[in-house]
């Protein structure tokens, strides 16, 4: 039935109504979030916070875009981005003061728990048990970082998994993941920030692949103190990418020019262009333009110095928050008074939830601190000098805003003045109680602490059939991976040249045929967001195994590995998880650029991941099958030269697995201990075989994993019983091999079982030479190793 005139009316009303509420809700939200920025501001200079970095000029753009947003979409953007965070209701007022303030209590900060500077939001995605949570019902937000850019890479895995939830027919049981690929990824970035070659790498994968996603571009024309025209193409990231622009028939993105003053346009625009990639996959980039930026770029310093008046005065003038009262005010949606009254309304909540938060970040602080002055006052007669313990106790009762570090030096050296040793006075016991709960607060999460953690995988022994057959390493491998994408749906595998010929080594060969595109594929050049697509997909539930062709080009990618996959876990307190598995190849082959070992670089830089170098492709497929039971993110480096060697080919290929942490003595010896992984250990085989006849037995330990290390001390039950030991591998000298020497002599006291002085056996620190004979004097070589043995035995 047609509604009558009356009920239409009334229903013009009701929809005015309702338009007008929303406007108003959302000039409050802007309101509320530009008084978030001027009040965390003061917080900073008046000392009780360190450095603050704040979304004001950004906030209607971002109310706007927060509309669309819908639950099971992710976001992953950068530190401008709070009003987002307040809008989409993933934080509070006073979660965004805690972290301001840098409260370590969860509870409190649930976003980094006082790990990340202010505007570093994060969603929960996985529980204690490392499961993950409904993605699809909650809107998701992935935890920022600080390098510019750095948010860009995951994008492309977090927008890829909507498409092949859409498209692959396994997976459309995982209903907790996906909306059959409905969900679009949300990225913003700073004008400036789209200078690196992390954001064309990422734009460029986007269009290639057509998946979901829609970068939103903050221009306030400057990045700190640098200008646009040093940093952009024709001073605009539009023009500059219109090359870009999807046509009838290509690939590509779809280009929006909005204005950051103009709410109404931009609501428009974004409804449309969102929707529009929800529908299509296909990626937008909104370039939100005449951003301003009030207070400047952070809390170090002030605008003043590097914009000019006119462009201050500009600013003043353009600011999105006045531009759109005046907006409301033309359109009579609101009186004066109306909107004072909300502005006045906010101010107050914004300065209470301030202060609540504040409270509730100090009150822990104060306790801890009385009773330590409690503590402290028992202490003064014990001192042998009374006026030290007096004078801390008095400095301490002078903190106007103390830490708990403040409270940890001087109970510490209150114990030690008064020469505690028993371990059972009150102060003593104290600290030790305080000693905990910090490292609780502060020093947990580098790796999931429940049953998901990797090193509660249980190890499996590895069976072989009477008649087992001898394969090609690759062979071996082929087979495994075949038999893993049977069984487990949720793994995927890519990158350059995996795909169509399955991997530069055959590892996948014929298997994309077998197991379909959307789960075995290739892709660009393009190590970054490779490892950004891993890191992605594995955040939205996936399995993904994302190859780096070369061990060598692990370089390319590794800043998305160190900055996020890393830290993603410990930066959440455990409230996020990546476990993408990082599949390459590498050590000894040939020249300067296929034949690196920078194991240093590697494991000082992936603290955060679990970094696997099986001596050959039977123990990768057990290192494999190991990473994909846990939620950790791992590195597995193949022997690039290990390919065409046999191998006996497993009975329990698709269930043998290889605890981390557990070395394997490879050869029984009682001369000296050799440690060693990797292929190094077929140059140390032969130099053991040679020694043998000289006399001299070896005992070759395969420490299999450099994260973790040899967890129980295979090594130094060795060391016991040789007393000589040597560490080799193919690592520059102070790489890898001295890792090995630092764990096994300081962390695990080797240096009492010594008879000679230990050694290491390293490569060059030049880059390997092209060649056999290059490969010969830039690498250990078997004839080092015997000389060097050799002497050992006569010391
Ligand atoms: C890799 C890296 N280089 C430098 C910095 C220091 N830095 C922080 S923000 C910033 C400017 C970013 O400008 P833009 O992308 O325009 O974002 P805006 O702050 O203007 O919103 C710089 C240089 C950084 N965080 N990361
Ligand atoms: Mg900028």
């Amino acid at each position: 039935m047609e509604p009558s005139t009356n009920d239409s009316l009334q229903l013009q009303e009701l929809s005015f109504e309702n338009f007008r509420n929303e406007v108003l809700k959302d000039y409050k939200m802007s309101f509320l979030s530009r008084e978030a920025s001027l009040i965390g501001r003061k917080e900073v200079l008046t000392g009780k916070a360190k450095f603050g970095i704040f979304g004001d000029g950004k906030e209607v753009p971002q109310v706007a875009m927060a509309k669309f947003f819908k639950p099971g979409d992710f976001y992953s953007g950068y530190y401008r981005d709070q009003t987002f965070a307040f809008a989409t209701e993933a934080a509070s007022i006073k979660e965004f003061f805690a972290q301001l303030y840098a409260d370590p209590d969860v509870k409190h900060d649930p976003h980094s728990a006082g790990r990340q500077m202010n505007s570093h939001f994060a969603t929960p995605f996985v529980n204690e048990n490392g499961e993950f949570l409904d993605l699809v019902n909650r809107k998701n937000i992935t935890s920022g970082m600080a390098p510019t850019a750095a948010q860009m890479p995951r994008s492309v895995g977090l927008a890829l998994a909507s498409k092949l939830f859409r498209n692959s027919a396994l997976l459309q049981q995982f209903t907790t993941l996906s909306n059959k690929g409905n969900e679009v990824c949300f990225s913003t970035i700073g004008d400036a920030s789209t200078s690196e070659g992390h954001f064309w790498e990422t734009v460029n994968a986007a269009a290639v692949q057509q998946i979901p996603v829609a970068f939103f571009i903050w221009d306030d024309g400057y990045g700190i103190s640098v200008p646009k025209k040093y940093q952009t193409t024709k001073g605009s990231i539009s023009e500059a990418l219109k090359g870009f622009q999807k046509k009838e028939g290509t690939t590509g993105i779809e280009i929006y020019k909005v204005k950051a003053w103009d709410y109404a346009g931009m609501c428009e625009v974004f409804e449309a262009g969102i929707e529009k990639i929800r529908q299509t996959h296909t990626p937008a980039l909104f370039h939100v333009e005449e951003v301003t930026q009030p207070q400047g770029h952070s809390t170090s310093g002030s605008h003043e110095r590097y914009k000019t008046a006119e462009r201050l005065q500009w600013e003043r003038e353009w600011d999105c928050i006045k531009k759109l009262k005046e907006w409301i005010l033309e359109n009579t949606l609101a009186t004066e008074e109306e909107l004072s009254n909300i502005e006045s309304e906010t101010k107050e909540f914004v300065r209470n939830e301030k202060n609540n938060a504040w409270n509730e970040y100090l009150q822990p602080i104060l306790l801890q601190l009385e009773k330590t002055k409690q503590l402290i006052e028992q202490l003064v007669d014990l001192a042998s000098n009374e006026g030290l313990i007096k004078k801390i106790l008095k400095d301490l009762s002078f903190i106007r805003e103390p830490n708990r570090r403040d409270v940890m030096s001087a109970l510490y050296k209150c114990i030690s003045l008064a020469g505690l040793q028993s371990g059972s006075s009150e102060a003593e016991k104290y600290y030790a109680e305080l000693v905990k709960e910090n490292n609780a607060l502060f020093n947990t999460h580098l790796y999931h602490e429940g049953v998901g953690n990797t090193l509660l995988v249980e190890g499996v022994q590895v069976e072989y059939a009477p008649e087992a057959p001898t394969l090609n390493g690759y062979e071996i491998l082929n087979k495994y991976f075949d038999q893993l994408f049977l069984n487990n749906p949720k793994v995927i595998a890519f990158g350059e040249d995996l795909g169509y010929i399955g991997d530069v080594n055959q590892g996948f060969a014929g298997l994309q045929a077998k197991h379909g595109e959307t789960r075995i594929f290739d892709t660009g050049i393009r190590e970054l967001t490779i490892m950004g697509q891993g890191i992605g997909l594995a955040m939205r539930g996936l399995r993904p195994i994302a190859e780096i062709q070369y061990l060598d080009y692990l370089v390319y990618g590794l800043q998305p590995l160190t900055d996020d996959a890393s830290t993603l876990h410990f930066r959440t307190a455990g409230r996020q998880s990546a476990p993408i598995i990082v599949r390459t190849r590498g050590h000894r082959l040939e020249g300067i650029w296929h034949s690196g070992s920078p194991m240093g670089m590697i494991i000082n830089s992936l603290r955060g991941m679990y970094v696997c170098v099986p001596r050959n492709m039977v123990q990768a497929a057990g290192m494999y099958n190991t990473l994909l039971e846990g939620v950790d993110p791992g590195l597995v480096i193949e022997c690039l030269n290990g390919y065409r060697l046999k191998e006996k080919l497993p009975s329990n290929l698709s269930t043998y697995r290889v605890p981390l942490g557990v070395a394997e003595i490879i050869r029984k010896g009682t001369d000296i201990t050799i440690v060693s992984y990797g292929s190094t250990l077929r140059i140390i085989d032969e130099a053991a075989n040679y020694l043998e006849m000289t006399g001299i037995s070896c005992e070759i330990i395969d420490v299999q994993t450099l994260l973790p290390f040899d967890l129980n001390k295979t090594i130094l039950q060795s060391l016991k019983k040789t007393n000589r030991i040597v560490f080799i591998d193919e690592d520059v000298p102070g790489g890898g091999a001295a890792y090995m020497f630092n764990k096994v002599m300081e962390k695990q006291g080797g240096y009492k079982f010594l008879d000679v002085a230990p050694r290491t056996i390293t490569g060059k620190a030049h880059r390997p030479a092209y060649g056999s004979d290059g490969d010969y004097f830039s690498k250990p070589n078997a004839e080092e190793i015997i000389k060097t043995i050799s002497e050992m035995m006569k010391e």
